[in-house]
């Protein structure tokens, strides 16, 4: 990788993907981009960010050719609540942006990245270990596109030599950049309701378990499987990674581990949930140990002792902040 393009670089992997990228391969050659304006608290004053919508090829095309990048992490894709919301939006960011990417690195050169998720799994997929190849028939708009984008970059791959790789990613845990309207966005919000209100109300049923990962590792494993010698690759697109897997009773369990005054009560979304129910329990990621050395770092314990820490940090100085400004 010599030059580097980020989209959706303002969304929740995007804000720690892009620093981890410019920390490991210099500032000037990572390229931050965003439908959004950039958040100012989020990203770096230094940052070389510009604003980009994936739905516009020319635009794109034109981003591709003036920084002359060889390498695109497309991260910028409406996630699966939200997608339920906005099903004809969801369709024309997430396939749309994906397909002019996967165009302008056919015609300029670039390697990409693209992140799948477990919502590319329905309910007719093994639930337990779930195979790297299994069914998939998703039954949420999002898991349509997230199987059609793996397709589509294995077609890439075969038919002109793109050299697509990607990642199908739990619910991702992090306290720099909040998710956007995912089905596992609790597993985050928990946290700052825990530290702020000692009490949190949840939207997924107590025992709904699902695959998760901290952040730090969702980051390693982009960048390692971008980094990985391609002749060893098998699978390319989509590799199944795993960290940990819970329900939402042994999260609080954990978190009251730290906050023994913290209380969780159930107030059901039918719509997340029916998607939650759809989607695997943990997934078998033993292609990614052996084709590229794919191994977490953190579990439930190391994750919920780190997400307390920096949220109580980050909260102190929000309170000092408030205090000194008075
Ligand atoms: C979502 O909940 O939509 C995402 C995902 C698991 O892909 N976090």
């Amino acid at each position: 990788m010599k030059k580097i393009l980020v989209t959706g670089a303002t969304g929740q992997i995007g804000v720690e993907l892009t620093q981890a990228l410019r920390d490991k391969y210099g500032a000037a050659y990572v390229v931050a981009t965003g439908y959004n304006h950039r958040p100012a608290s989020e990203l770096p004053q230094d940052f070389i960010f510009y604003r980009l919508d994936v739905r516009d090829a020319p635009a794109l095309k034109k981003m591709v050719k003036d920084t002359q990048c060889d390498t695109i992490f497309h991260l910028a894709s409406l996630l699966s609540a939200v997608a339920e919301a906005k099903p004809m939006e969801a369709w024309d960011i997430n396939m749309n942006g994906l397909i002019n990417v996967l165009e302008v690195a056919r015609t300029h050169g670039c390697a990409v990245f693209f992140p799948s998720s477990i919502g590319a799994f329905g309910p007719g997929t093994p639930s337990f270990n779930t195979p790297q190849e299994t069914i998939q028939r998703p039954q949420s708009l999002y898991g349509i596109t997230k199987v059609s984008g793996e397709l589509l970059c294995d077609y890439y791959f075969h038919r002109y030599g793109v050299d697509t790789r990607g990642l199908r990613y739990p619910g991702l845990i992090s306290y720099k950049a909040m998710p956007g309207g995912g089905t596992t966005d609790y597993a985050v919000d928990i946290f700052y309701a825990a530290v702020k209100n000692r009490h949190y109300d949840c939207f997924l049923r107590t025992d709904t378990q699902l695959d998760m990962m901290y952040m730090p590792d969702a980051v390693a494993a982009a960048i390692k499987l971008m980094e990985a010698d391609s002749a060893k690759l098998k699978h390319r697109n989509a590799f199944n990674v795993a960290a940990m897997s819970f329900t939402p009773e042994q999260l609080a369990a954990e978190i009251q581990k730290h906050l023994p005054d913290f209380t969780v009560s159930y107030r059901i979304d039918p719509v997340r949930q029916a998607i939650a129910d759809s989607w695997p329990r943990h997934m078998d990621d033993s292609a990614a140990h052996a084709e590229w050395g794919w191994q977490a770092q953190y579990d439930l314990a190391a994750t919920v002792k780190d997400m307390l820490e920096q949220i109580t940090v980050s909260e102190q100085k929000i309170k000092g902040g408030a205090y000194a400004a008075r």
